[in-house]
């Protein structure tokens, strides 16, 4: 469990009855599902949002996900806010309303419930991030924001030792959920198109809006056109415009290979963005905001959510 003090966060199986509880209450605009399971055999929820839940209509579809990095807890509660928000706030608000009309939404809240699991065993912070899947050399663990199959390991973003925090994984997708994730991504090419126009994949913390690429310092490179990076840093600018976070090409913080934002633009030329949530600064505390912060620095990404969905269209 979260440590005394911190309850408002969800662990896992929190999580899971507030998914169930979204669904159960407004079945007509959002249905649960799952990805796969995790290493240690976690079931890793997706819900949609949109009018006829149950139907694929023709509608833009946005993809949000949380929780790639274990103690990256306050995505986890993005997540949840972004399903409550366009749950509870059907019919009642405009702009939500509009949204889960003209839209299909997808959720997936954790990325990593093994590793969340772990980092608070004990009811204490454990300080973990990557996966909990043991490695040749005894170690435990893949980083799974390097372990995605566009460009793995290419560009020395990435480590080959499995003990590091950064380790890339026995091969691309070696780490159950990233195949789940890449599978589900994947089976939502329907009749040869990319259903999913636009991604945000929250992590902490530095208050960053980040886009693609993150293997190569070029703005314009394979796979990346002047006109389309263009349209990231328009999109990309103006939610960080609407959250006070500071935008800029994912390199400009430090190479990655195997990240999600490159694999989604890479493979399917998807909107892909990072945010690096709350706080600005700081050390491993900086992964472990009060629970006080939950509501204040989640309600911070809706004009964010929003300018996302609407470039969607
Ligand atoms: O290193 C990461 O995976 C992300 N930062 S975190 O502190 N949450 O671990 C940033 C990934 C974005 N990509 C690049 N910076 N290239
Ligand atoms: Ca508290
Ligand atoms: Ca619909
Ligand atoms: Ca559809
Ligand atoms: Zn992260």
């Amino acid at each position: 469990d979260f440590p005394a003090g911190d309850e408002g966060y969800h662990t896992y199986d929190e999580m899971v009855a507030e998914l169930r509880a979204a669904a159960d209450e407004h079945a007509e605009i959002a249905s649960l599902s799952s990805v796969g399971s995790s290493y240690e055999g976690r079931d890793m929820p997706i819900v949609k949002i949109s009018d006829n839940a149950a139907t694929d209509e023709d509608e833009p579809e946005v993809l949000f996900t949380c929780t790639m990095h274990a103690r990256e807890h306050l995505t986890t509660e993005m997540c949840l806010r972004i399903v409550n928000r366009f749950t509870d706030g059907y019919g009642s608000d405009e702009t939500v309303t509009g949204f889960v009309d003209t839209r299909e939404i997808w959720v997936i809240p954790s990325q990593n419930p093994d590793g969340a699991e772990f980092d608070i065993s004990g009811g204490e912070y454990q300080g973990w991030r990557k996966n909990r899947q043991p490695n040749e050399d005894g170690s435990v663990g893949t980083d799974l924001n390097r372990n995605f199959s566009y460009k793995w390991g290419c560009c020395g973003g990435s480590s080959g030792t499995p003990s590091a925090e950064t380790y890339r994984g026995a091969s691309a997708a070696s780490a159950p959920e990233v195949t789940n994730v890449q599978n589900w991504v994947n089976s939502r090419v329907v009749g040869g198109e990319q259903q999913i126009t636009a991604h945000i994949d929250f992590h902490t913390f530095s208050e960053l809006v980040l886009w693609p690429f993150g293997h190569t310092n070029d703005q314009v490179t394979e796979g990346m056109t002047e006109e389309e990076y263009a349209r990231f840093e328009d999109v990309g600018t103006r939610m960080a415009e609407s959250n006070g976070y500071t935008p800029g090409q994912s390199s400009s913080l430090y190479i990655t290979d195997g990240d999600i934002n490159d694999w989604m633009w890479g493979t399917h030329k998807v909107l892909s963005f990072c945010f690096e949530m709350y706080p600005a600064s700081g050390g491993i505390d900086g992964f472990y905001p009060p629970d006080e912060e939950i509501g204040p620095q989640t309600a911070r990404n809706d004009a964010a959510v929003d300018i996302l969905l609407t470039n969607a269209g």
